[in-house]
């Protein structure tokens, strides 16, 4: 018996927009268009190298960090981030896209990782301040992705939400035992906040006039707010927050108007030159990142091995 026809390309195309404006979940099996696909990978790839290479700055406090139980919590929170680095690949394969192929873009620098993770931490406050802030900044922009339209990239979202509140949350607490210290880890406290508040702030992305991927993002349900709307809420959430921690963000420009807080200029041309490699740890983070990966080599031969022999198991 003959197959039936597949459906002609417009109506795809017209099925396919017909299910985002109704808001349906697009699935790894339906029909997208090459854009969408495209878009998505770009995204969650990008998303994922963040993940472990942010594991890095706070990695580097593990041994030193002060007491046995910031300790614990620390190796959790960082094995937690690995954690979303594994959904969010798993999440680009469901788009056919390969792991492997995806981790060596990220090792020649031709895929990106969030600019926020070419700064060092240089004292125990910075990282609490990563919690609080980074952390914060991360909920911000993640929470509406758990609505996304593509479903496995907002499942993973909803979990990984879940763990980067309790990031957040201790970060803060942290942040609040220096804030209450002595004066010398208020002091610690107050720079870290000076050297992590503007780079926060540039993790949303560029200003809205210049994104170039916002508007087909937004369009396709992708990202539900602009990188601007989500840098605002973040502001407001955590102006107060500061305010609680008797800290002082550190620009003289800010100030309330009516139910917002507006900051001054944000500066931009230090933000692109991160983004083209030149931030203060881009080529430390990208070089302990290829030797991680070389190191775990016999990790991946040994599940491969093991894969090829039991194929049931793997
Ligand atoms: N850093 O048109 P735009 C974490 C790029 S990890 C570097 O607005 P889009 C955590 C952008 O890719 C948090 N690049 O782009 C882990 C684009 O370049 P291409 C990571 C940036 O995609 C460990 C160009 O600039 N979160 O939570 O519409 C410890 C133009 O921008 C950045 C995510 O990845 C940046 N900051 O919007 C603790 C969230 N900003 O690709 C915490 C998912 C922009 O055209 N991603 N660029 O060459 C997103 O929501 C969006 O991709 C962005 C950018 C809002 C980041």
């Amino acid at each position: 018996m003959d197959r039936p026809a597949p459906p002609a390309q417009p109506e795809l195309e017209r099925e396919f927009s017909e299910r985002i404006a109704a808001d349906e979940r697009i699935e790894p099996r339906d029909w997208m268009p090459d854009g969408y696909r495209a878009t998505l990978v770009r995204q969650i790839a990008q998303h994922a190298h963040s993940e472990i290479v942010g594991m890095q700055p706070e990695g580097n406090w593990i041994t030193r960090a002060p007491s046995l139980r910031r300790k614990a919590i620390l190796v959790a929170k960082v094995q937690d981030e690995a954690g979303h680095g594994l959904y969010l690949y798993s999440a680009a394969e469901t788009l056919g896209a390969d792991r492997s192929r995806l981790l060596d873009l990220l090792h020649e620098g031709r895929q990106k990782y969030s600019t926020i993770f070419n700064y060092p931490a240089t004292s125990w406050a910075d990282v609490a301040a990563i919690g609080w802030l980074v952390d914060g900044a991360a909920i911000m922009n993640q929470v509406p992705l758990t609505r996304c339209s593509y479903g496995p990239y907002a499942r993973a979202m909803t979990r990984v939400c879940k763990e980067e509140s309790f990031h957040q949350r201790q970060g803060f607490e942290a942040m609040s035992v220096l804030a209450k210290g002595t004066s010398a880890q208020r002091r610690m406290a107050q720079d870290a906040l000076d050297r992590w508040w503007w780079p926060a702030l540039m993790m949303f992305g560029p200003p809205d006039g210049q994104s170039p991927n916002s508007a087909q993002s937004m369009a396709w349900g992708i990202k539900r707010f602009s990188n601007d709307e989500l840098r605002q809420r973040f502001v407001d959430a955590t102006v107060p927050q500061a305010e609680h921690l008797g800290l002082q963000i550190p620009d003289p420009q800010l100030h309330r108007d009516g139910e917002h807080y507006r900051t001054g200029e944000i500066d931009w041309t230090e933000f692109q030159e991160v983004m083209r490699g030149n931030g203060p740890c881009n080529r430390q983070r990208l070089a302990a990142r290829v030797r991680a990966h070389e190191d775990g080599a016999w990790v991946r031969e040994a599940a491969a091995a093991y894969a090829e022999k039991h194929p049931a198991a793997a």
